[in-house]
């Protein structure tokens, strides 16, 4: 774990795909900025790539060929924001922020929070690339064959009768969950030269889900958390899993209580461990970082990996733990 001074500027992503982001945001931050401006910024860099097909544009679609995003960012307990089932705007996660800044509410979902957002300005675009769309024919046309060579450990290793009692569910399709060069949940945690953290989470979710399903990315709590006085925390991975211990909420308590980050992140995901029957398609990533700095990363398995990056650049590293290596 390292230990970052107020002074030096610290930006923890999920994944491998997160420098484009947060090399972006890093010169806001050396400059005097904010950590939750810089958190979206990163994410919304990552939000707007194409080629990435787990967050924002280029999103995979939900079993019906729709591409839907779900996001949240927060500073604090009084200070967050969240949408849902975003369809046709590619940057869910700067709409919570001005559901956050502009609202007396936390959480916009579906239609509404589309037309919230195009009341405030933010330009309607199509989410579903034709990259996207190939990819959700193949698998409407035969499950078992999608291209597992390009999403591997994205996709559960199913025969067809399998994959069809489990698409959309737990155990199911995943948007991830794979090793180096994957795509997934962008979370981002921050800490600025004042001191203060935030962070922001953007999903398009499990791929090909069910309609109308939302992940734990955009729930306050599950995530995403971040309170000033306790630390902050986000989670990747099989939704449904951290929802159920409300995972990053789990994390930032465990370490108001004293645990280091990597103790807080072991301690929830043994949680999980022992509260779920885990398939080999399961996947759970976290990251979490106290008020002054100190961070960890942890995963239930192998092939998360984590971006740090500081004034110095960023840096794709495996995480602190794995809790099943095998
Ligand atoms: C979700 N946690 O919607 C998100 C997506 C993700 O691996 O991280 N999938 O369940």
């Amino acid at each position: 774990m390292t230990k970052q001074q107020t002074n030096n500027p610290l930006i923890l992503s999920t994944w491998s795909f997160a420098p484009v982001g947060a090399d972006a945001a890093m010169p806001l931050l050396l400059a005097g900025g904010e950590a939750l401006d810089a958190a979206i910024g990163a994410v919304t860099v990552i939000e707007d790539d194409p080629t990435i097909h787990s967050v924002g544009v280029g999103g995979l679609p939900d079993a019906e060929g729709r591409v839907s995003l779900d996001a949240c960012v927060m500073e604090n307990p009084d200070r967050c924001g969240a949408v849902c089932n975003v369809q046709r705007h590619p940057n869910p996660a700067a709409i919570a922020r001005r559901v956050m800044d502009t609202t007396i509410h936390i959480t916009l979902a579906g239609d509404e929070a589309d037309d919230f957002a195009t009341r405030e300005g933010f330009v309607e675009r199509a989410l579903l690339t034709p990259d996207a769309q190939r990819e959700w024919q193949t698998w409407r046309h035969d499950p078992s064959n999608i291209n597992r060579e390009k999403y591997q450990g994205w996709l559960p290793p199913m025969n067809v009768e399998e994959m069809d009692s489990k698409v959309g569910a737990p155990g199911g399709v995943f948007a991830g969950d794979g090793p180096d060069g994957s795509h997934d949940t962008v979370g981002v945690l921050v800490l600025d030269t004042h001191g203060k953290i935030a962070g922001a989470c953007s999903t398009s979710g499990m791929a090909f889900k069910v309609p109308g399903r939302v992940g734990d990315s955009p729930i306050i709590g599950q995530g995403l958390y971040v309170d000033q006085t306790a630390g902050a925390a986000c989670a990747t991975g099989t939704g449904e899993l951290i929802s159920g211990v409300c995972g990053s909420f789990l994390v930032v308590e465990l370490m108001r209580r004293g645990a280091s980050p990597l103790e807080a992140i072991r301690e929830t995901l043994q949680r999980i461990i022992d509260r779920f029957t885990l398939v080999q398609d399961h996947q759970v990533a976290m990251l979490a970082m106290t008020p002054t700095g100190d961070w960890a990363s942890c995963a239930i398995r192998p092939g998360f990996h984590h971006t740090v990056t500081t004034s110095e650049g960023s840096k794709v590293e495996d995480p602190h733990g794995v809790m099943l290596p095998e």
